[in-house]
C-alpha cells in the first residue's frame, strides 16, 4: 500500500508535534477565534508526554570496539537510568540507544517481528542521524540493543517507560470512538449508529501490554457547508486549547473506506483543519479508513474491483486533498486500516482480520510505535 514505506523516510525531517511551541500547532492564527472559541472539555487531568528519562548502558561502555559480553548485556539491563544530571538529558547518543531499547521491547511484547520492513527502515533513519559519530558500527548495537531488550523483557525490569497519546478527529459517525473500544478491547466510549454520539472531548486511558495509551476522543465534525463552518471551527478550537497543555503524539484522521470515493473525502473540513491547526497537525498523522471489511463497489463496466486497488485509490484520494490543503505533494500520511464491526473475521488466535489478511490492530500498534520512536528519535538528533 502506498504511503506507510514512502513515510518513514520525510519522517525525521519534519517537526514532530512534540516539538512545537507551547502555544499548539503552528500556522496562520484562525480569524474570530475568541468569538468562536466554546469548552467542549472534560475535567480529565491532561497527561505528560514523553515521560521519563531513557536509561542504557552507554555511559559506562568505552568507546571504539563493542565488547559487551552477555554477562554485561544482563548487567546492563537491569540498570538505572543515568543519562540524566540534575533533570538535563545528557549523551544524544547513549539516549538514542535507550531508544532502540525501547522500540525492541515494544516488538517484543506486541508480537511484531523485528525483522519487519518498517522497523528496518525507522532503524535505518535513525541510523542516517546518528551515524557520524556512533561508535562502534550500527549492526553491533542493534544486536546489543536487542540483546538488552530480551533480558530486560524477561525480567521485567526496569519497567517499560513508553506511553502513547493520540488525538482522534474526524466526521461524526465514521467510527472514531468505535475504534478507540475496538484497540481498548472495552466499550469505554459512547458510538451510535443513528445520531453524533460524542458530545465532549474526553481522554480515554487504558493498558495495551503495558504501555499507556491514552485516546483524546473528540466530537465528530460536520460535513461541509456554509451553515456547518461556524460548528467545526468551535470543535477544532476546542481541540486545539485542549491539547495545549500536554500535545498529542501521534493524531487519527478517520475516515469510511467504504464512503470516501462516494465523496465523502471533505476538502474544505481538511483546508479549515488546516487553518486552524496549522500544517504541523499533518506531520504525524494517520489516516485511519474503519469499515475496511465491507463490500467493494464494482468497478467500471461491472467489473469487481480489487482489494488493494481500492483500498490504494481512496489513500491517493485522502493523500490528494491534504496536499491541496498544505501545499505541500512530499507529505505521506500513512493509511491504516480497521474493522470495527463485532462480526469481524478473526484468525485461530483471536485476532480481527482485514480481507488481505492483516491482523489491523497489530499493525496499528506497529505504527504508532514507529511513529513515536521516530518523533523521540528526532528531538533527541535535533
Ligand atoms: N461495520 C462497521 N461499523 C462501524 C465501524 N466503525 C464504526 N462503526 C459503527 O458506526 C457507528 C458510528 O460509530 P462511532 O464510533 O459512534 O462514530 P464517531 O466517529 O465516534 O461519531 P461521533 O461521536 O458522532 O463523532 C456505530 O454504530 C459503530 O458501531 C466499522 O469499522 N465497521
Ligand atoms: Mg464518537
Amino acid at each position: 500500500m502506498k504511503g506507510i514505506m514512502d513515510w518513514v523516510f520525510p519522517q525525521l525531517l519534519v517537526k514532530s508535534l512534540a516539538s512545537l511551541s507551547p502555544g499548539g500547532f503552528s500556522g496562520p492564527p484562525p480569524v474570530d477565534q475568541r468569538a468562536d472559541d466554546i469548552d467542549l472539555t472534560t475535567n480529565s487531568e491532561a497527561l505528560p508526554l514523553h515521560s521519563g528519562a531513557p536509561c542504557s548502558i552507554e555511559s559506562r561502555r568505552e568507546s571504539g570496539t563493542d565488547t559487551t559480553t552477555p554477562q554485561q548485556v544482563v548487567e546492563a539491563a537491569s540498570q538505572p537510568c543515568n543519562h540524566y544530571v540534575e533533570g538535563r538529558k545528557t549523551d544524544p547518543l547513549a539516549r538514542i540507544e535507550d531508544l532502540k531499547i525501547k522500540l525492541f521491547r515494544l516488538l517484543q511484547r506486541f508480537s511484531l517481528s523485528s525483522d519487519n520492513l518498517l522497523v528496518a527502515k525507522v532503524l535505518y533513519r535513525i541510523h542516517i542521524a546518528t551515524s557520524i559519530r556512533a561508535e562502534p558500527p550500527d549492526r553491533v548495537r542493534n544486536t546489543r540493543a536487542k540483546a538488552i531488550a530480551a533480558a530486560q523483557e524477561s525480567s521485567g525490569s526496569p519497567e517499560l517507560d513508553f506511553s502513547l497519546r493520540i488525538l482522534v478527529l474526524g466526521k461524526t459517525g465514521v467510527g472514531k470512538s468505535a475504534t478507540i473500544n475496538s484497540l481498548l478491547d472495552e466499550r469505554k466510549t459512547i458510538t451510535s449508529a443513528f445520531q453524533p454520539a460524542t458530545d465532549r472531548i474526553q481522554e480515554i486511558s487504558g493498558s495495551l501490554n503495558g504501555v499507556r495509551v491514552t485516546f483524546i476522543d473528540t466530537p465528530g465534525f460536520s460535513p461541509s457547508s456554509t451553515s456547518s463552518v461556524r460548528r467545526n471551527r468551535k470543535i477544532m478550537l476546542s481541540v486545539k486549547r485542549f491539547i495545549r497543555r500536554s500535545p498529542p503524539d501521534i493524531v487519527l484522521f478517520v475516515e469510511r473506506l467504504d464512503l470516501i470515493n462516494m465523496g465523502s473525502c471533505d476538502f474544505p473540513l481538511l483546508k479549515l483543519m488546516t487553518d486552524v491547526f496549522g500544517n504541523a497537525i499533518w506531520f504525524n498523522t494517520l489516516i485511519v479508513m474503519t469499515h475496511a471489511s465491507s463490500s467493494l463497489p464494482e468497478g467500471t463496466g461491472g467489473y469487481p474491483v480489487s482489494y488493494e486497488s481500492y483500498v490504494n485509490r481512496c489513500s491517493e484520494l485522502m493523500q490528494h486533498y491534504i496536499h491541496e490543503a498544505v501545499l505541500d505533494s512530499k507529505l505521506e500520511n500513512p493509511v491504516i486500516l480497521v474493522e470495527n464491526h463485532p462480526q469481524c473475521v478473526k484468525n485461530t488466535r483471536g485476532d480481527a482480520i482485514l480481507p488481505n489478511g492483516q491482523v489491523w490492530r497489530s499493525h496499528f500498534m506497529l505504527l504508532c510505535i514507529c511513529s513515536k520512536v521516530l518523533s523521540v528519535a528526532s528531538i533527541i538528533t535535533d
